[in-house]
């Protein structure tokens, strides 16, 4: 039940179906006290009225509703009223099956195409055994099953053409953008069903009209039972004072080519209704394949999109208890292990963090232990490690150690190297240390969503002998990171229409909230030149975090490479390059040394790439 009311939309609907609950309430109290009808129409106000809200009240109070008492005969007779009486039992049928099967269907994940099949058989039944046979029978008598039989046409026309408007305005809205709306435990769903309800009655309307016109439907009709006070109120009996003036066995019967041809256009709509929408959407789906899936604005889903594609472009749902963390929570903070029988453990946790990225702006982020970059890891070279990683996420996960030689079973590739690490569980990485450099860890299971959301950090070697290390008075860990906010939603930021990101973050802040750096790279735009200014020397140490935009930038760069000048990872890097002897880049990484006066100063870059 989580993520009932993230979108302006929500409250809206809210809004609707409280009003929609408030005019059934109203309508069936006036009903029964009030209006002089036959129970098959009172029910079937009640429910379109439910199904309708204050349009369904609307179309009672100007066509049916006795105005004063004495006077519903005379009311109800011109033709559109009547259209509206034959149209209200009709789609109380109707939708009620149709809503009925719509959440039976979504709870067996059935995909969207067969669950229109099975509303529209469910309604059509719905429709034809219980309000239209019935409601024929109380007007004409006869028995039950000669009034199915002479309300099947009819029926079918009227069911036609209300699943006409029904079901595109189901599949539009359910397999568009906001797919909550599939999920019968999200207001949206109803709100879906009521608009669906309300278009469906405006396209079967004029065909009840013309129905109600050809005596083969029933409209509106007065009863005033013996004893009751509906009796007493009842009119005079006069010449034109009939129940229902378009009605009845001898009013003037369509011709066969009439109902066959009404029929035919009838069967056109149903089928453009139900099949267009496949040119847009992927009626493949079903609610399960697509979650509660919120599509970001300006993506566009086609009729072939996946419902793995979908979740992974996904807004987060953002977390409903998770306290927001302020400017003053840090990324990238050092994480402290504890030792085990000479083994450095080190615990991670991903989890969904709400995360303060510009004063007043916060992003749902992807967060191993609730900061933006993850924490810093610290080891040696010829440590034995060990990184326990747990899973809170609402999705699988793995962690993997980029650049570093590993044990496969190590390398952390979901469904490569292991199997992804469920919701609640946990995978113990273990393995020593044997390289030194600056490396990075990130997520391996859903990549592109979960590393754009925040689920990566710096991971750093020093070199066993610390006399190998680059000298240095100041270095500086730089991980940047594209979001992709919209209407309080986050979405994970992708090189593609509709994903682009929108905020730029250094160390998990947008400027100008970004944090003060040691390094003199505040004082001038490149860091080999400023370090040149700054005596004896500066270190600077940058990871990028690595979305998919990173990536296709990192990718210029040569897959693999020995220490050996390579080309530098940024167009913007005016920085002479090459690697310098302590580079150990790694398949698909991509790592490139600056020096610009060696003797004082040793400046590294390193752009990551999965
Ligand atoms: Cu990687």
């Amino acid at each position: 039940m989580a993520a009932l009311l993230i979108r302006p939309v929500d409250y809206f609907v809210l809004a609707w179906l409280t009003l929609a609950l408030a005019s059934t309430a109203w309508v069936a109290w006036d009903q029964f006290a009030r209006n002089p009808e036959p129970g098959v129409m009172r029910w079937g106000f009640i429910l379109v009225t439910l199904y309708g809200g204050p349009l369904a009240l609307l179309v009672y109070v100007l066509a049916d509703k006795e105005p004063r008492p004495g006077t519903h005969e005379r009311f109800v007779q011109p033709l559109w009223k009547q259209g509206i009486g034959s149209t209200v039992h009709c789609i109380a049928g109707d939708s009620t099956g149709i809503i009925l099967a719509a959440v039976i269907t979504a709870s067996l994940g059935l995909p969207m195409w067969l669950d229109l099949i099975v509303e529209y058989a469910t309604g059509f039944a719905f429709g034809l055994f219980v309000f239209q046979a019935l409601f024929m029978k109380n007007m004409m008598g006869g028995s039950y099953l000669q009034n199915v039989r002479r309300s099947f046409v009819p029926e079918f026309i009227s069911m036609n053409f209300m699943m006409a408007g029904m079901a595109p305005t189901m599949s539009l809205l359910m397999m568009g953008r906001d797919m909550r709306a599939m999920d019968p435990l999200q207001l949206l769903f109803w709100g879906v069903m009521s608009l669906g309800v309300v278009v469906g009655f405006v396209v079967a309307y004029p065909a009840n009209v013309w129905m109600v016109a050809k005596g083969i439907k029933h409209g509106l009709m007065t009863d005033r039972p013996a004893g009751t006070h509906f009796a007493q109120e009842a009119p005079s009996k006069s010449g034109d004072d009939q129940q229902h003036a378009h009605s009845g066995p001898h009013a003037r019967q369509p011709t066969s080519a009439q109902l066959g041809a009404v029929g035919l256009v009838s069967l056109v709509a149903l089928a453009l209704g139900m099949v267009a929408p496949a040119n847009w959407v992927n009626l493949r789906l079903a609610s399960r394949d697509v979650g509660d899936t919120i599509m970001p604005p300006g993506m566009i889903s086609t009729q072939d999109t996946s419902g793995e594609t979908m979740r992974d472009m996904a807004a987060v749902l953002p977390p409903s208890n998770e306290p927001t963390r302020d400017l003053r929570a840090r990324g990238d903070t050092e994480l402290v292990p504890r030792m085990d029988n000479g083994v450095k453990v080190f615990a991670l946790e991903a989890g969904i963090v709400r995360w303060t990225i510009l004063p007043g702006v916060t992003v749902d982020a992807y967060a191993f232990n609730g900061q933006v970059p993850g924490p810093r890891i610290r080891v040696r070279q010829g440590d034995r490690v060990r990184i326990d990683v747990t899973n809170h996420l609402p999705e699988t996960t793995t962690t993997h150690w980029h650049g570093l030689v590993l044990p496969n079973p190590m390398d952390g590739v979901a469904h490569m190297t292991q199997d992804p690490i469920e919701r609640g569980g946990s995978y113990h990485y273990a393995f020593t240390a044997t390289q030194a450099g600056t490396f990075f860890y990130h997520s391996h299971d859903h990549v592109d969503r979960q590393q754009a959301l925040g689920l990566y950090g710096a991971l750093i070697i020093d070199p066993a002998n610390p006399a190998d290390d680059a000298p240095a008075d100041v270095e500086q860990v730089v991980q940047v990171q594209e979001w992709l906010v919209r209407d309080g939603l986050t979405f994970p930021a992708m090189p593609m229409e509709g994903a682009l990101p929108n905020y730029f973050t250094i160390n998990g802040r947008a400027w100008p909230a970004t944090q003060r750096s040691t390094c003199a790279w505040d004082r001038s735009s490149s860091c080999a030149s400023s370090a040149r200014a700054r005596p004896p020397s500066t270190r600077c140490t940058s990871t990028a975090g690595r979305s998919p935009w990173s990536r296709a930038m990192a990718s210029r760069c040569p897959r693999r490479h020995a220490s050996r000048p390579t080309p530098s990872t940024s167009a913007r890097d005016s920085a002479t390059t090459s690697c310098g002897r302590r580079a150990r880049p790694a398949d698909g990484c991509c790592i490139a040394i600056s020096r610009t006066t060696p003797r004082t100063t040793a400046s590294r870059r390193t752009a990551a790439a999965a």
